[in-house]
């Protein structure tokens, strides 16, 4: 049912799990400041120590081996290699604990995919205008190719920016997640396409300069719910349906994928949009300059996160405020037959991650499904059933789509290693396949049932 080569991964990043905050010259990100705040995420929690992988590796590549995956995906502080972000200053302290994680996952037969840009922008570039300055993306390449140079040797997986929707939308139009800015229908749309500049940028100084000597692959992780009309014999929920990909999926596959430009409904929507609130200024969906290198083709695959659905019907202009979802103009919806896992925008719709990896409207690529998974709150419950149901219905979803849709995928990796720092819920929410007890200064990690049943999975399908 599954390639040989099939990857069998679980992933995590830095900010969630390394802890080791002030360790040996890092640093600071956004992260780090947002979360020293008040009121802002759950508990006052913050990643300070988190799991402490960065003095704890050697307890999570115990816990890779258990699981018997063969890809690890993981991220790296950009503040932790550049404490103030450029190549300037160097931490070597930094550089040697990836040497370290990458040379050990390695020497286990576990192949590294590595994350550049996992939400935690150093403090000392959002000190100057962070992703909405357009020099992030020169800042951001130069980056890259630090760590193209010191670990793409041995690293052949690469994926830029995570889910830069999130990035741009939760942290610049909601305010929920760093740097927490609240500038709605503006900043997200100028943050979006800094990020895909940046990751463009970074695609073409891989594929020159490193490519020919290191081989790997490079793209950047879009997250998507799968979204469908509400009534599926409704032309306006048809469209509406449309036009949430559109704004959501569509705004970085769109152009990386499929023509180099934004999906014109986007562009057409936010016009009108800015029309009717009176708005003069430039557009503010910005556009790709004919001389920067193109956006259009820096994907080497599609690595998708994906968790959930969503059902939608048109909002009827009923927003009245300018902002992203008012220049939308959609409503998502919960189908009431959809159980809801551990946190509430996490209904558990297994299939809707095969509808919508045998969705081909950005083409055909390879994919890796770069996260997926379940959270857990309140009681701990080490016989985790449900998360064991939803993995397995899950994977057999993946397996459908590879053997009936015929769809290139590639890999599949779960969220998450271990329970870690789940952002604006603090510790209050668990993805882990492994326990970790936060209330024990050791930090323990123990397999939950869920994780012994991917273990088994993985050696029936991987032997
Ligand atoms: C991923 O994002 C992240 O890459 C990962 O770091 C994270 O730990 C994991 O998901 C689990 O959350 O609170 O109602 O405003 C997944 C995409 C988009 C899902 C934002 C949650 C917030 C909904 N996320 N969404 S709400």
């Amino acid at each position: 049912m599954f390639p040989r080569d099939f990857a069998w991964g679980a992933a995590t990043a830095a900010y969630q799990i390394e802890g080791g905050w002030q360790a040996d010259g890092r640093g600071a990100s956004i992260w780090d400041t947002f979360c020293h705040g008040t009121g802002r995420v759950f508990g006052d929690h913050n990643g300070d120590v988190a799991c402490n992988s960065y003095e704890l590796w050697e307890e999570d590549l115990k816990c890779i081996l258990q699981l018997g995956l063969t890809h690890y995906r993981l991220s790296i502080s950009w503040a932790r290699l550049l404490p103030d972000g450029t190549r300037q200053r160097v931490n070597q302290k930094g550089v040697q604990y990836y040497n370290k994680v990458i040379d050990d996952l390695l020497a286990a037969h576990v192949s590294p995919m590595v994350t550049l840009y996992h939400f935690d922008l150093p403090q000392a570039l959002q000190d100057q205008g962070g992703w909405k300055s357009p020099n992030i993306a020169s800042l951001f390449n130069s980056y890259a190719q630090f760590c193209f140079e010191a670990f793409g040797d041995r690293v052949k997986l690469w994926i830029t920016i995570n889910e830069p929707y999130v990035c741009a939308k939760l942290g610049h139009e909601d305010g929920i997640h760093a740097p927490g800015l609240t500038e709605p229908g503006i900043a997200a749309y100028l943050v979006g396409h800094n990020m895909l500049r940046a990751h463009a940028l970074a695609w073409h100084s891989y594929d020159k300069i490193f490519r020919p000597k290191q081989n790997g692959l490079v793209s950047l992780a879009l997250n998507s719910d799968w979204l469908e009309p509400l009534d599926p014999d409704c032309a306006e929920d048809i469209a509406a349906t449309q036009r949430d990909i559109a704004f959501t999926l569509g705004w970085f596959a769109w152009p990386v994928f499929v023509t180099g430009d934004y999906p014109e409904v986007m562009r057409t929507f936010i016009e009108a949009n800015s029309q009717k609130h009176g708005y003069t200024g430039e557009s503010r969906l910005p556009f790709f300059s004919k001389d920067e290198p193109a956006i259009l083709g820096t994907a080497d695959f599609f690595a998708l996160n994906f968790y959930t659905s969503r059902k939608v019907t048109s909002a009827g202009a009923r927003f009245d405020k300018l902002s992203m979802k008012s220049d939308q103009n959609v409503q998502e919806v919960l189908d009431p037959s959809w159980p809801i896992s551990g946190v509430s925008w996490l209904a558990v719709v297994p299939d809707g991650l095969r509808k919508l990896l045998s969705y081909k409207n950005f083409g055909d690529p390879a994919i890796y499904i770069t996260e997926n998974g379940f959270a857990q709150v309140g009681s701990l419950q080490m016989e985790d059933v449900q998360r064991v149901e939803f993995y397995k219905q899950t994977i057999s979803e993946v397996a459908r789509a590879i053997t009936e849709n015929g769809v290139n995928v590639r890999g599949y990796f779960a969220w998450s290693l271990m329970d870690n720092f789940e952002w604006a819920d603090g510790y209050s929410a668990r993805f882990g396949l492994f326990h970790v007890d936060f209330s024990d200064e050791k930090l323990p990690r123990t397999i939950y049932r869920s994780g012994k049943e991917y273990a088994k999975l993985i050696k029936r399908y991987n032997s």
